[in-house]
């Protein structure tokens, strides 16, 4: 089976870039790289991918494109890297890529701050109501403080269940300390003492028995075959009715059908989610209901974090043309994915 090898190019790399990226960015990528860049930020049709993996040595991909088998199996002999600008590969048909000697790097690090940050905003805002409250004061419906007015329920003292945790659900973690929760995680391995001590955090081996356990759920795992709607119709009765699902990872982790059903007969007391199965569809019924906080895909939606991004992906692709292995290549057997960012399981 052929694996990467990396040759010196005595060329300016071939690169196109599927989506805009930040404007330092891309004229960074003008100066070093032969790129075609997107300045319409139009989502490439299939026939565009098509012709892009045909003619490009190094493909920048986002989430927003499919990178499957077939796709990989039309590329050209030149096609040697796809430098994804995000964390997640789910996007990616690893194996394929593989097959065909053609590397993989990603964006880890440098997005798991921010998206921690917007995790613990949806662990406070969604069991707080605040959206609810933000609601109800622009419809003009704020008659007045009430002594019982817009009452949600304090995070002090709760119980929060991470699953994955790897760099962002450990950032979770570490912020859920600061505001009084206890950490709980499922995880296939269990963390080092080092890791766990200072987070006073719970190990549970099987997801079943965290989740009855705990009053907030958060995922933080990569999208892969076994994580693929770890959050199903059986797991969402396990939790306890009061409890609080949050999900900025990836949204084909949850059963959305599932879920929906589960908040309407509320099964649970509410969710905060970022991402969809089916992005950028949201399901009409989640719209209707109150008690669910959702944000368009944005857990690493600042300008440093995408700048950041895009040098790692001009860093990878630097490295690649001068003949090494890029320092975030996804590793054979590295079930990479999702916003959790690849982890050892
Ligand atoms: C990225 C993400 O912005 O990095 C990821 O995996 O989910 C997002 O935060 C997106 O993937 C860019 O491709």
């Amino acid at each position: 089976m052929p694996s990467p090898r990396f040759r010196k190019l005595d060329h300016k790399p071939r690169v196109i870039v599927t989506r805009r990226l930040p404007e330092t960015v891309e004229t960074r990528m003008a100066e070093l790289f032969d790129v075609t860049l997107n300045l319409d930020d139009h989502p490439m049709t299939r026939a565009e991918l098509e012709a892009a993996v045909a003619e490009a040595e190094v493909l920048v991909p986002t989430v927003t494109d499919t990178i499957d088998a077939a796709l990989i199996a039309g590329a050209g002999p030149q096609l040697q890297l796809l430098a994804n600008f995000g964390a997640g590969v789910d996007h990616i048909d690893l194996e394929a890529a593989r097959d065909r000697g053609i590397a993989v790097t990603n964006t880890p690090g440098v997005l798991t701050d921010d998206t921690a940050d917007m995790v613990m905003a949806l662990i406070i805002a969604v069991p707080r109501r605040f959206w609810e409250g933000e609601k109800l004061l622009r419809e003009g419906q704020w008659t007045g403080w009430a002594p019982t007015g817009m009452l949600g329920h304090r995070i002090r003292g709760k119980r929060l269940g991470i699953v994955g945790m790897g760099r962002i659900g450990q950032a979770v973690a570490a912020r859920a300390r600061a505001f009084g929760l206890s950490v709980h995680y499922h995880n296939r391995n269990r963390l080092p003492k080092a890791v766990e001590a200072p987070l006073e955090a719970t190990w549970w081996p099987t997801l079943e028995a965290m989740l009855a356990r705990v009053d907030i759920v958060s995922l933080n795992c990569p999208e892969t075959p076994e994580t693929h709607h770890i959050i199903n119709d059986a797991r969402l009765r396990l939790m306890p009715r009061h409890a609080f699902l949050i999900n900025a990872a990836r949204g084909t982790l949850i059963d959305e059908a599932a879920l929906v059903a589960c908040l309407e007969r509320r099964g649970i007391a509410g969710a905060g989610l970022d991402v969809f199965e089916r992005e950028p569809e949201v399901p009409a019924r989640l719209l209707e209901l109150p008690n669910v906080v959702l944000l368009p895909h944005m857990g690493s939606a600042t300008h440093e974090a995408r700048q950041e991004m895009g040098e790692k992906v001009i860093t990878n692709i630097r490295v690649f043309a001068d003949g090494h292995r890029p320092p975030d290549q996804v590793l054979e057997g590295y079930r990479a994915g999702g916003t959790a960012e690849p982890q050892p399981r």
